[in-house]
Order: structure tokens, then C-alpha cells, then sequence
């Protein structure tokens, strides 16, 4: 029997999109989806990995096809031959991608729009505060302006949310730890405590060199610059413990600065609030830089030490001192 050649293309074609389509929804490659936005960011993955797959199985399969019919016979000595260019198919192949590649940044930018990527931040004032990093000291670094204006960059609230911010918590970045501020309670803390299901907003910024504040499991990630007020509204909705990365290498341990992000009940995240509340007093700036300068250190001296440098906490400080 004489199968027709168009009929065993359409039936490849048809096996190859299905396999596409499948795998675009099964590659198992992104962490567990630990926030609202996740789902956008995901969506747009899983198109790129069906696209990706797709064009993948057709550049190889071609490939392999061709490496079998157009072997080289027994006895054949003769050069191949000469074929110069075919205009429709490279008008083919270069149209193809095109059109992928703008319907991609079409929907890419419509999901960042949708994340509050594009919001002017309208509430904010325009300008960037007096700020001199290199004097910075951990005294000033904790009195944090809350009532500073700055013009924000990152992912806000989308315009048309109805959900208001219900955390907000300035983050301050150096190298190399992560220092979360919440007003309420006046806590300085050197891991995320947020609770599940509510918004957050991170209010963040260097006091050193530009860093980068990135959850993988909540698919988000943004800059933290020096002098330059960044934000990142999110909203977790699963109980658990995440990474918090810097993902801008940042200095020689950029690699150690790590944190974590804990995502709690409401009851256990109030609970944390008033088991760490500092109560007012003269004493309260002294009290917090404590807990910042160990939070702090906690976390680099193991990468330090498992580096086998500077285990002398007093040599700790001097590298902060000194950049
Ligand atoms: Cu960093």
C-alpha cells in the first residue's frame, strides 16, 4: 500500500504538537508555586517550553531524518549537489520565530502589567531622597524613613486591584545579609516572616552595592539599588519555609547571601509579631542593632567559615566597615 507523503506529515505534525502540548504541561522543572502571581508566570513558561519543545522536535527529528535518507551509498564518490539557497523557505523560517517571538513579548507584557509592573506609582512623589551609602552606619540604616517619599520601581499593586497592602515591610540589602524591617513592633529581623493569604508589600534598598531579591517559589524577583527605593507586592498562599537568594552577584559572598521567608498562619504570624515586638524605650536602638548585627552575622559567618576565612567576629565587622 502507498501511503501519500502529505498524509505522513500531517499525522507527524499532529503526534508532534500533541507531545508539545503535553510536555509544555508536565516538564516538572519549576519548584512548587508558593504565590498568587506564580500562576501568570508559570503560564507564560509553559508556553515557551511548548513552543520550545515543538520546535525542538522538528529541528531534530529533521536533523536525524536527513542524517539516514541522505547517507552516503556504498560506492558513492560523487560530490553532492550544488543547491543555492531557497528564497521562500528562509522567508519561511525567519517569519516563523518572528511572529512567535512578538506574540510572546505581547503576552509577557501583559502578565507583567497584570503583576503591577507598569504602575507609576502614582501615590509615591517623585525624586530620590538624600541618601549617602557610604556613611551609612547600622544606626541609620534601621531609622529608615517610613514616611520618605520615593519614586518605586518593581512590582506593585496592579491599578485595577482592589486589595490594599496588608504588610509592609522595608527591606535594606548589603553585603551580604538580608535586613527585614517591620514597623509594626519596630522589628528587625534577619528572616521574612509574612502571613499566608495576605498582601505584602517589601519597601527595599542597598545600603552597599545592587543586589537582587529573589523567591523562586513565588516566581518573583526584583533589583535592590542604592538610593533608589524598590518594591515587590506578593501574596503567599502556601504555609511554609522558602529561599530568599540574591540573585546580582554581589562580591566575593554573594553566594551566602541567603535568607528565608516564612510564610505563617495569621495566628502564628501575630504571635511572631508579639514575641518579637521591642517595647518602646531608650534603649530600643541599641536593642535592635543587636539583633540585626547577630541576625546579620548569622548568616554569613557559616558561608565565611566554610570558606575557612575570617572566623573572628570582630574581623566580620571590620568587612563591613571597610566597602
Ligand atoms: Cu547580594
Amino acid at each position: 500500500m502507498n501511503i501519500p507523503s502529505n498524509i505522513v506529515t500531517l499525522v507527524l505534525g499532529i503526534a508532534l504538537t500533541l507531545v508539545s502540548l503535553w510536555y509544555g504541561q508536565n516538564h516538572g522543572l519549576m519548584p512548587i508555586a508558593a504565590s498568587d502571581e506564580a500562576e501568570a508566570i508559570d503560564g507564560i513558561f509553559d508556553v515557551m517550553m511548548t513552543i520550545g519543545t515543538g520546535l525542538f522536535l522538528l529541528v531534530q527529528g529533521i536533523l536525524i531524518f536527513c542524517l539516514v535518507r541522505f547517507r552516503r551509498r556504498k560506492g558513492d564518490t560523487q560530490d553532492g549537489p550544488p543547491i543555492e539557497g531557497n528564497v521562500p523557505l528562509e522567508i519561511l523560517w525567519t517569519a516563523i520565530p518572528a511572529v512567535v517571538v512578538f506574540l510572546l513579548s505581547i503576552y509577557s507584557f501583559e502578565v507583567y502589567n497584570s503583576m503591577g509592573g507598569l504602575d507609576p506609582h502614582a501615590s509615591h512623589d517623585v525624586g530620590l531622597h538624600a541618601h549617602h551609602s557610604n556613611s551609612m552606619n547600622q544606626k541609620n540604616m534601621l531609622a529608615l524613613d517610613l514616611s520618605s517619599k520615593n519614586l518605586a520601581y518593581g512590582l506593585g499593586l496592579p491599578s485595577e486591584s482592589q486589595e490594599p497592602v496588608n504588610l509592609k515591610v522595608k527591606v535594606n540589602a548589603m553585603q551580604y545579609a538580608w535586613i527585614f524591617n517591620y514597623p509594626q513592633g519596630a522589628i528587625v529581623s534577619g528572616e521574612l516572616h509574612v502571613p499566608v493569604g495576605k498582601t505584602v508589600e517589601l519597601d527595599m534598598e542597598a545600603s552597599d552595592v545592587i543586589h537582587a531579591f529573589w523567591l523562586p517559589e513565588f516566581r518573583i524577583k526584583q533589583d535592590v539599588i542604592p538610593g533608589r527605593v524598590t518594591e515587590l507586592v506578593f501574596t503567599a498562599n502556601k504555609v511554609g519555609q522558602y529561599p530568599i537568594v540574591c540573585a546580582e552577584l554581589c562580591g566575593a559572598y554573594h553566594g551566602g547571601m541567603k535568607s528565608v521567608l516564612y510564610v505563617q498562619t495569621p495566628e502564628d504570624f501575630q504571635q511572631w509579631l508579639k514575641d518579637n515586638s521591642v517595647e518602646e524605650s531608650s534603649g530600643e536602638t541599641q536593642k535592635i542593632s543587636s539583633v540585626a548585627a547577630s541576625a546579620e552575622s548569622q548568616f554569613i559567618v557559616p558561608h565565611i567559615k566554610s570558606l575557612g576565612l575570617l572566623p573572628e567576629p570582630e574581623q566580620l565587622d571590620q568587612l563591613h566597615s571597610n566597602h
